[in-house]
């Protein structure tokens, strides 16, 4: 019974997360056909009753219990992080039948190793990670395997040999997302009569070793490799933050007079840079000199494009909290998930009608 309410209020908000993401046509046509067919499955008797047959009997939510979550979260280092926090807050609330457990490692992976060893003193129900760097994860897991604790990756990705150490993962596909933006890029300047000119560019990485990192390097890197007449001047990394972001600009800008496209690998490191612009007198943006691009889509970012400083921004959807519970609940249910669940995304750029999708945004 318990169950039955909790799976409905979280399909409910899983549809509220799909409605507020999407935007743009891609991630709209895309979601469609899960937000007319989840609340349905929902309700259908016929799989109540298949997962209650499934359910262990002593897992927490058949016996009415709070399931509890700990979630080893990042930090705080951007609005997409802000964002994801307030997803996993307001959907393992006690409400919905969760305790969570809730820590920020300071975008530290020593503080997320002891987060998750705690974790595990306090026989948590699960484990959630958003691992900090990819690397470095075998041995706390195997902890928590021993203590009998399934883990579940959300967001970043970890390198682990050993795949049944974790028990699915959810998040962007950040080499789709680096190859969205290269495609995006050439399109744009072919519109702009430039698509044969020598183009100079500048990367502001994130927190290297981040699978958000290394993937958008990496799809960047591949649509490279297709234009000869693009250039990599320089790459370094302003940790997905608005200061860091800054200061790599103001360094660029200094090394280099003549710098065409900067690519952020976040919105607010993206923010940073338009303002070392700006304070070395350049211009930014479709009328300026220097054409800046972003990933992540976080409603700062529609404002800089509506200000006419960012040029576009890549989707990354942060809105985990919702997809996390449906794979736990699924768990608890005895039932199989997908080991890997990538979400759709879309990109934005100022030809849109942005103030009515910014409207519409959920973050
Ligand atoms: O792009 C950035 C955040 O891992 C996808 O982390 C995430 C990234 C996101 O700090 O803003």
């Amino acid at each position: 019974m318990k169950r039955k309410v909790l799976s409905a209020l979280l399909i409910a908000a899983m549809t509220m997360a799909t409605v507020g993401c999407g935007g743009g046509q891609q991630a709209a046509d895309t979601q469609a056909p899960a937000e007319t067919e989840a609340p349905a499955e929902a309700e259908t008797p016929a799989d109540d009753a298949a997962a209650d047959a499934e359910a262990p009997a002593d897992s927490a939510a058949a016996s009415g219990e709070l399931i509890t979550v700990g979630y080893a979260q990042v930090g705080a280092e951007s609005d997409w992080r802000t964002a994801n926090t307030e997803s996993f807050k307001s959907t393992f609330t006690e409400e919905n039948g969760y305790k969570l457990i809730f820590d920020d490692a300071q975008q530290k992976q020593e503080n997320q190793i002891k987060a998750i060893r705690s974790f595990i003193q306090q026989e948590v129900d699960y484990i959630v990670v958003a691992p900090v760097v990819e690397t470095g994860w075998e041995t706390v897991l195997e902890e928590a395997k021993e203590a009998g604790i399934p883990v579940i990756l959300s967001d970043r990705m970890m390198d682990v040999s050993d795949d049944t150490l974790y028990e699915a993962w959810v998040g962007g596909n950040f080499v789709k997302e680096g190859e969205t933006c290269g495609d995006w890029l050439a399109t744009y300047l072919e519109e702009q009569g430039r698509g044969e000119e020598e183009i100079n560019m500048v990367t502001i990485q994130g927190t290297i070793g981040a699978s958000a990192q290394v993937g958008r390097t990496e799809g960047m890197a591949n649509k490279l490799a297709e234009h000869s007449n693009w250039k990599m001047l320089d790459m370094q990394s302003g940790e997905f933050t608005q200061a860091k972001g800054q200061e790599v600009m103001e360094s660029f800008l200094k090394s280099y007079d003549d710098i065409d496209v900067v690519i952020c690998e976040n919105d607010n490191e993206a923010f940073g840079a338009i303002d070392a612009i700006k304070a070395a007198g350049k211009t930014c943006g479709p009328e300026g000199d220097i054409i800046v691009v972003s990933f992540d889509s976080v409603k700062a970012a529609f404002e800089s494009m509506i200000a006419g400083d960012l040029n576009a921004t890549f989707e990354c959807n942060p809105l985990h909290g919702p997809r996390v519970a449906e794979i736990i609940q699924k768990l608890e249910a005895g039932e199989a998930v997908d080991k890997i669940q990538y979400v759709d995304e879309a990109y934005f750029d100022t030809s849109m009608d942005l103030e009515s999708i910014l409207a519409e945004r959920a973050y």
